[in-house]
């Protein structure tokens, strides 16, 4: 058992006592002078080597006990942390994410593209993590990712990857710490091949994971990835990350029963990780598309409960697949016997 220095260490009791007395009648007792533990008349005091049962019996000794050191784990100190269901702890099973960030993995030194409607640049609680300088605008061609206005599934996204920890505001993102990049690529036009392509090839050498919740049309049968974003994503996961290759993520989709991500051009990919979401009470969410490629499901936002979340998987995507790296950090991408 571990001893921290001048304090606590396992092997000794802890009583604490209603008396004045600073001694117990035989002189085993050892009064501490750290100053901690003294209220009032109730002193706190360490006894070494005495059986709990013998101590309880001495006159003026209310509480025995033992210093148990106890695995204890990160939360959040953020506005909406009691609420955070998918990570603060509150289903079961948990995804294991304050066990994670207590092992120390928090996305630091990460960098991380999120492919979407775009960023809201000035959003307090992403501030600290955005890479302005790294920011892109696909649609509009132009640095500033800004998203059109009242449109928010980008900035979400984003949120739930990596906003700030402990900043009393709002939430904290699974990946609090990592470099956060937006891409602004999804609009009410449409994207072409060539916009695809450069977003999930944008900053390549440096990006290290891409998040994207967005893909085909819901209900359209099966896509395929186009040429230049094909050859975009190949070259990534061929010499990405130093060789390591480049992660790519992208959501089961959001079609539920009446899809079939099997079908969409960029859920099927053998490249691309996918991953679907599951309700607190761990079924599939209604919205949950079923497929083959689905490697892991994480929790999400209602499918019949009434426990929901903004965007429903970007951050748990993130959360996920920085663990594929973690578990198998020189591989190059996706392990085949997950390739879909
Ligand atoms: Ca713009
Ligand atoms: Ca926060
Ligand atoms: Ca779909």
């Amino acid at each position: 058992m571990t001893n921290v220095p001048g304090f606590y260490s396992a092997e000794d009791l802890y009583v604490t006592l209603n008396t004045t007395e600073e001694t117990l009648e035989n002189g085993t007792l050892v009064k501490e002078t750290g100053g901690y533990g003294n209220t009032g008349n109730v002193k706190f005091a360490k006894v070494k080597s005495r059986s709990k049962a013998k101590l309880k019996n001495i006159e003026g000794v209310e509480l025995v006990e033992e210093q148990i050191y106890e695995e204890r784990v990160t939360k959040s100190r953020d506005a909406y942390w009691a609420v955070m269901w998918t990570v603060n702890g509150a289903v079961v099973p948990s995804m294991k994410v304050l066990e994670a960030w207590n092992l120390g993995y928090s996305g630091r030194g990460i960098y991380i593209a999120v492919v979407d409607t775009g960023i809201d640049i000035y959003h307090e609680d992403l501030r600290v993590n955005m890479l302005s300088s790294y920011h892109y605008d696909y649609v509009s061609d132009d640095a500033d990712p800004s998203p059109v206005e009242g449109e928010t599934h980008g900035t979400n996204c984003a949120g739930l990857v990596g906003a700030e920890k402990d900043n009393n505001i709002c939430i904290a993102g699974i990946a609090y710490n990592a470099n956060l990049v937006g891409i602004r690529l999804i609009n009410d036009v449409g994207t072409t091949d060539l916009m695809e392509g450069n977003a999930l090839s944008h900053r390549q050498s440096i990006i290290d994971i891409y998040t994207n919740s967005w893909g085909s049309e819901d209900g359209h049968g099966f896509s395929s990835i186009r040429t230049l974003t094909s050859a975009a994503i190949e070259k990534g996961i061929r010499t990405g990350r130093n060789g390591k290759g480049t992660i790519y993520v992208f959501s089961a989709g959001n079609g539920g029963l009446d899809d079939n991500c099997n079908g969409d051009a960029f859920t099927r990919s053998r490249y691309i990780i996918t991953i679907s979401s599951i309700s607190s009470n761990g079924f599939s969410a209604n919205y949950a598309e079923v497929c083959t490629p689905v490697l892991a499901v994480a929790y999400g936002g209602g499918g019949g409960t009434n426990k929901y979340l903004h965007c429903s998987d970007a951050g748990h995507i993130q959360f996920l697949s920085r663990k594929l790296l973690l578990l198998n950090p020189k591989t190059n991408q996706i392990p085949s016997a997950m390739a879909a």
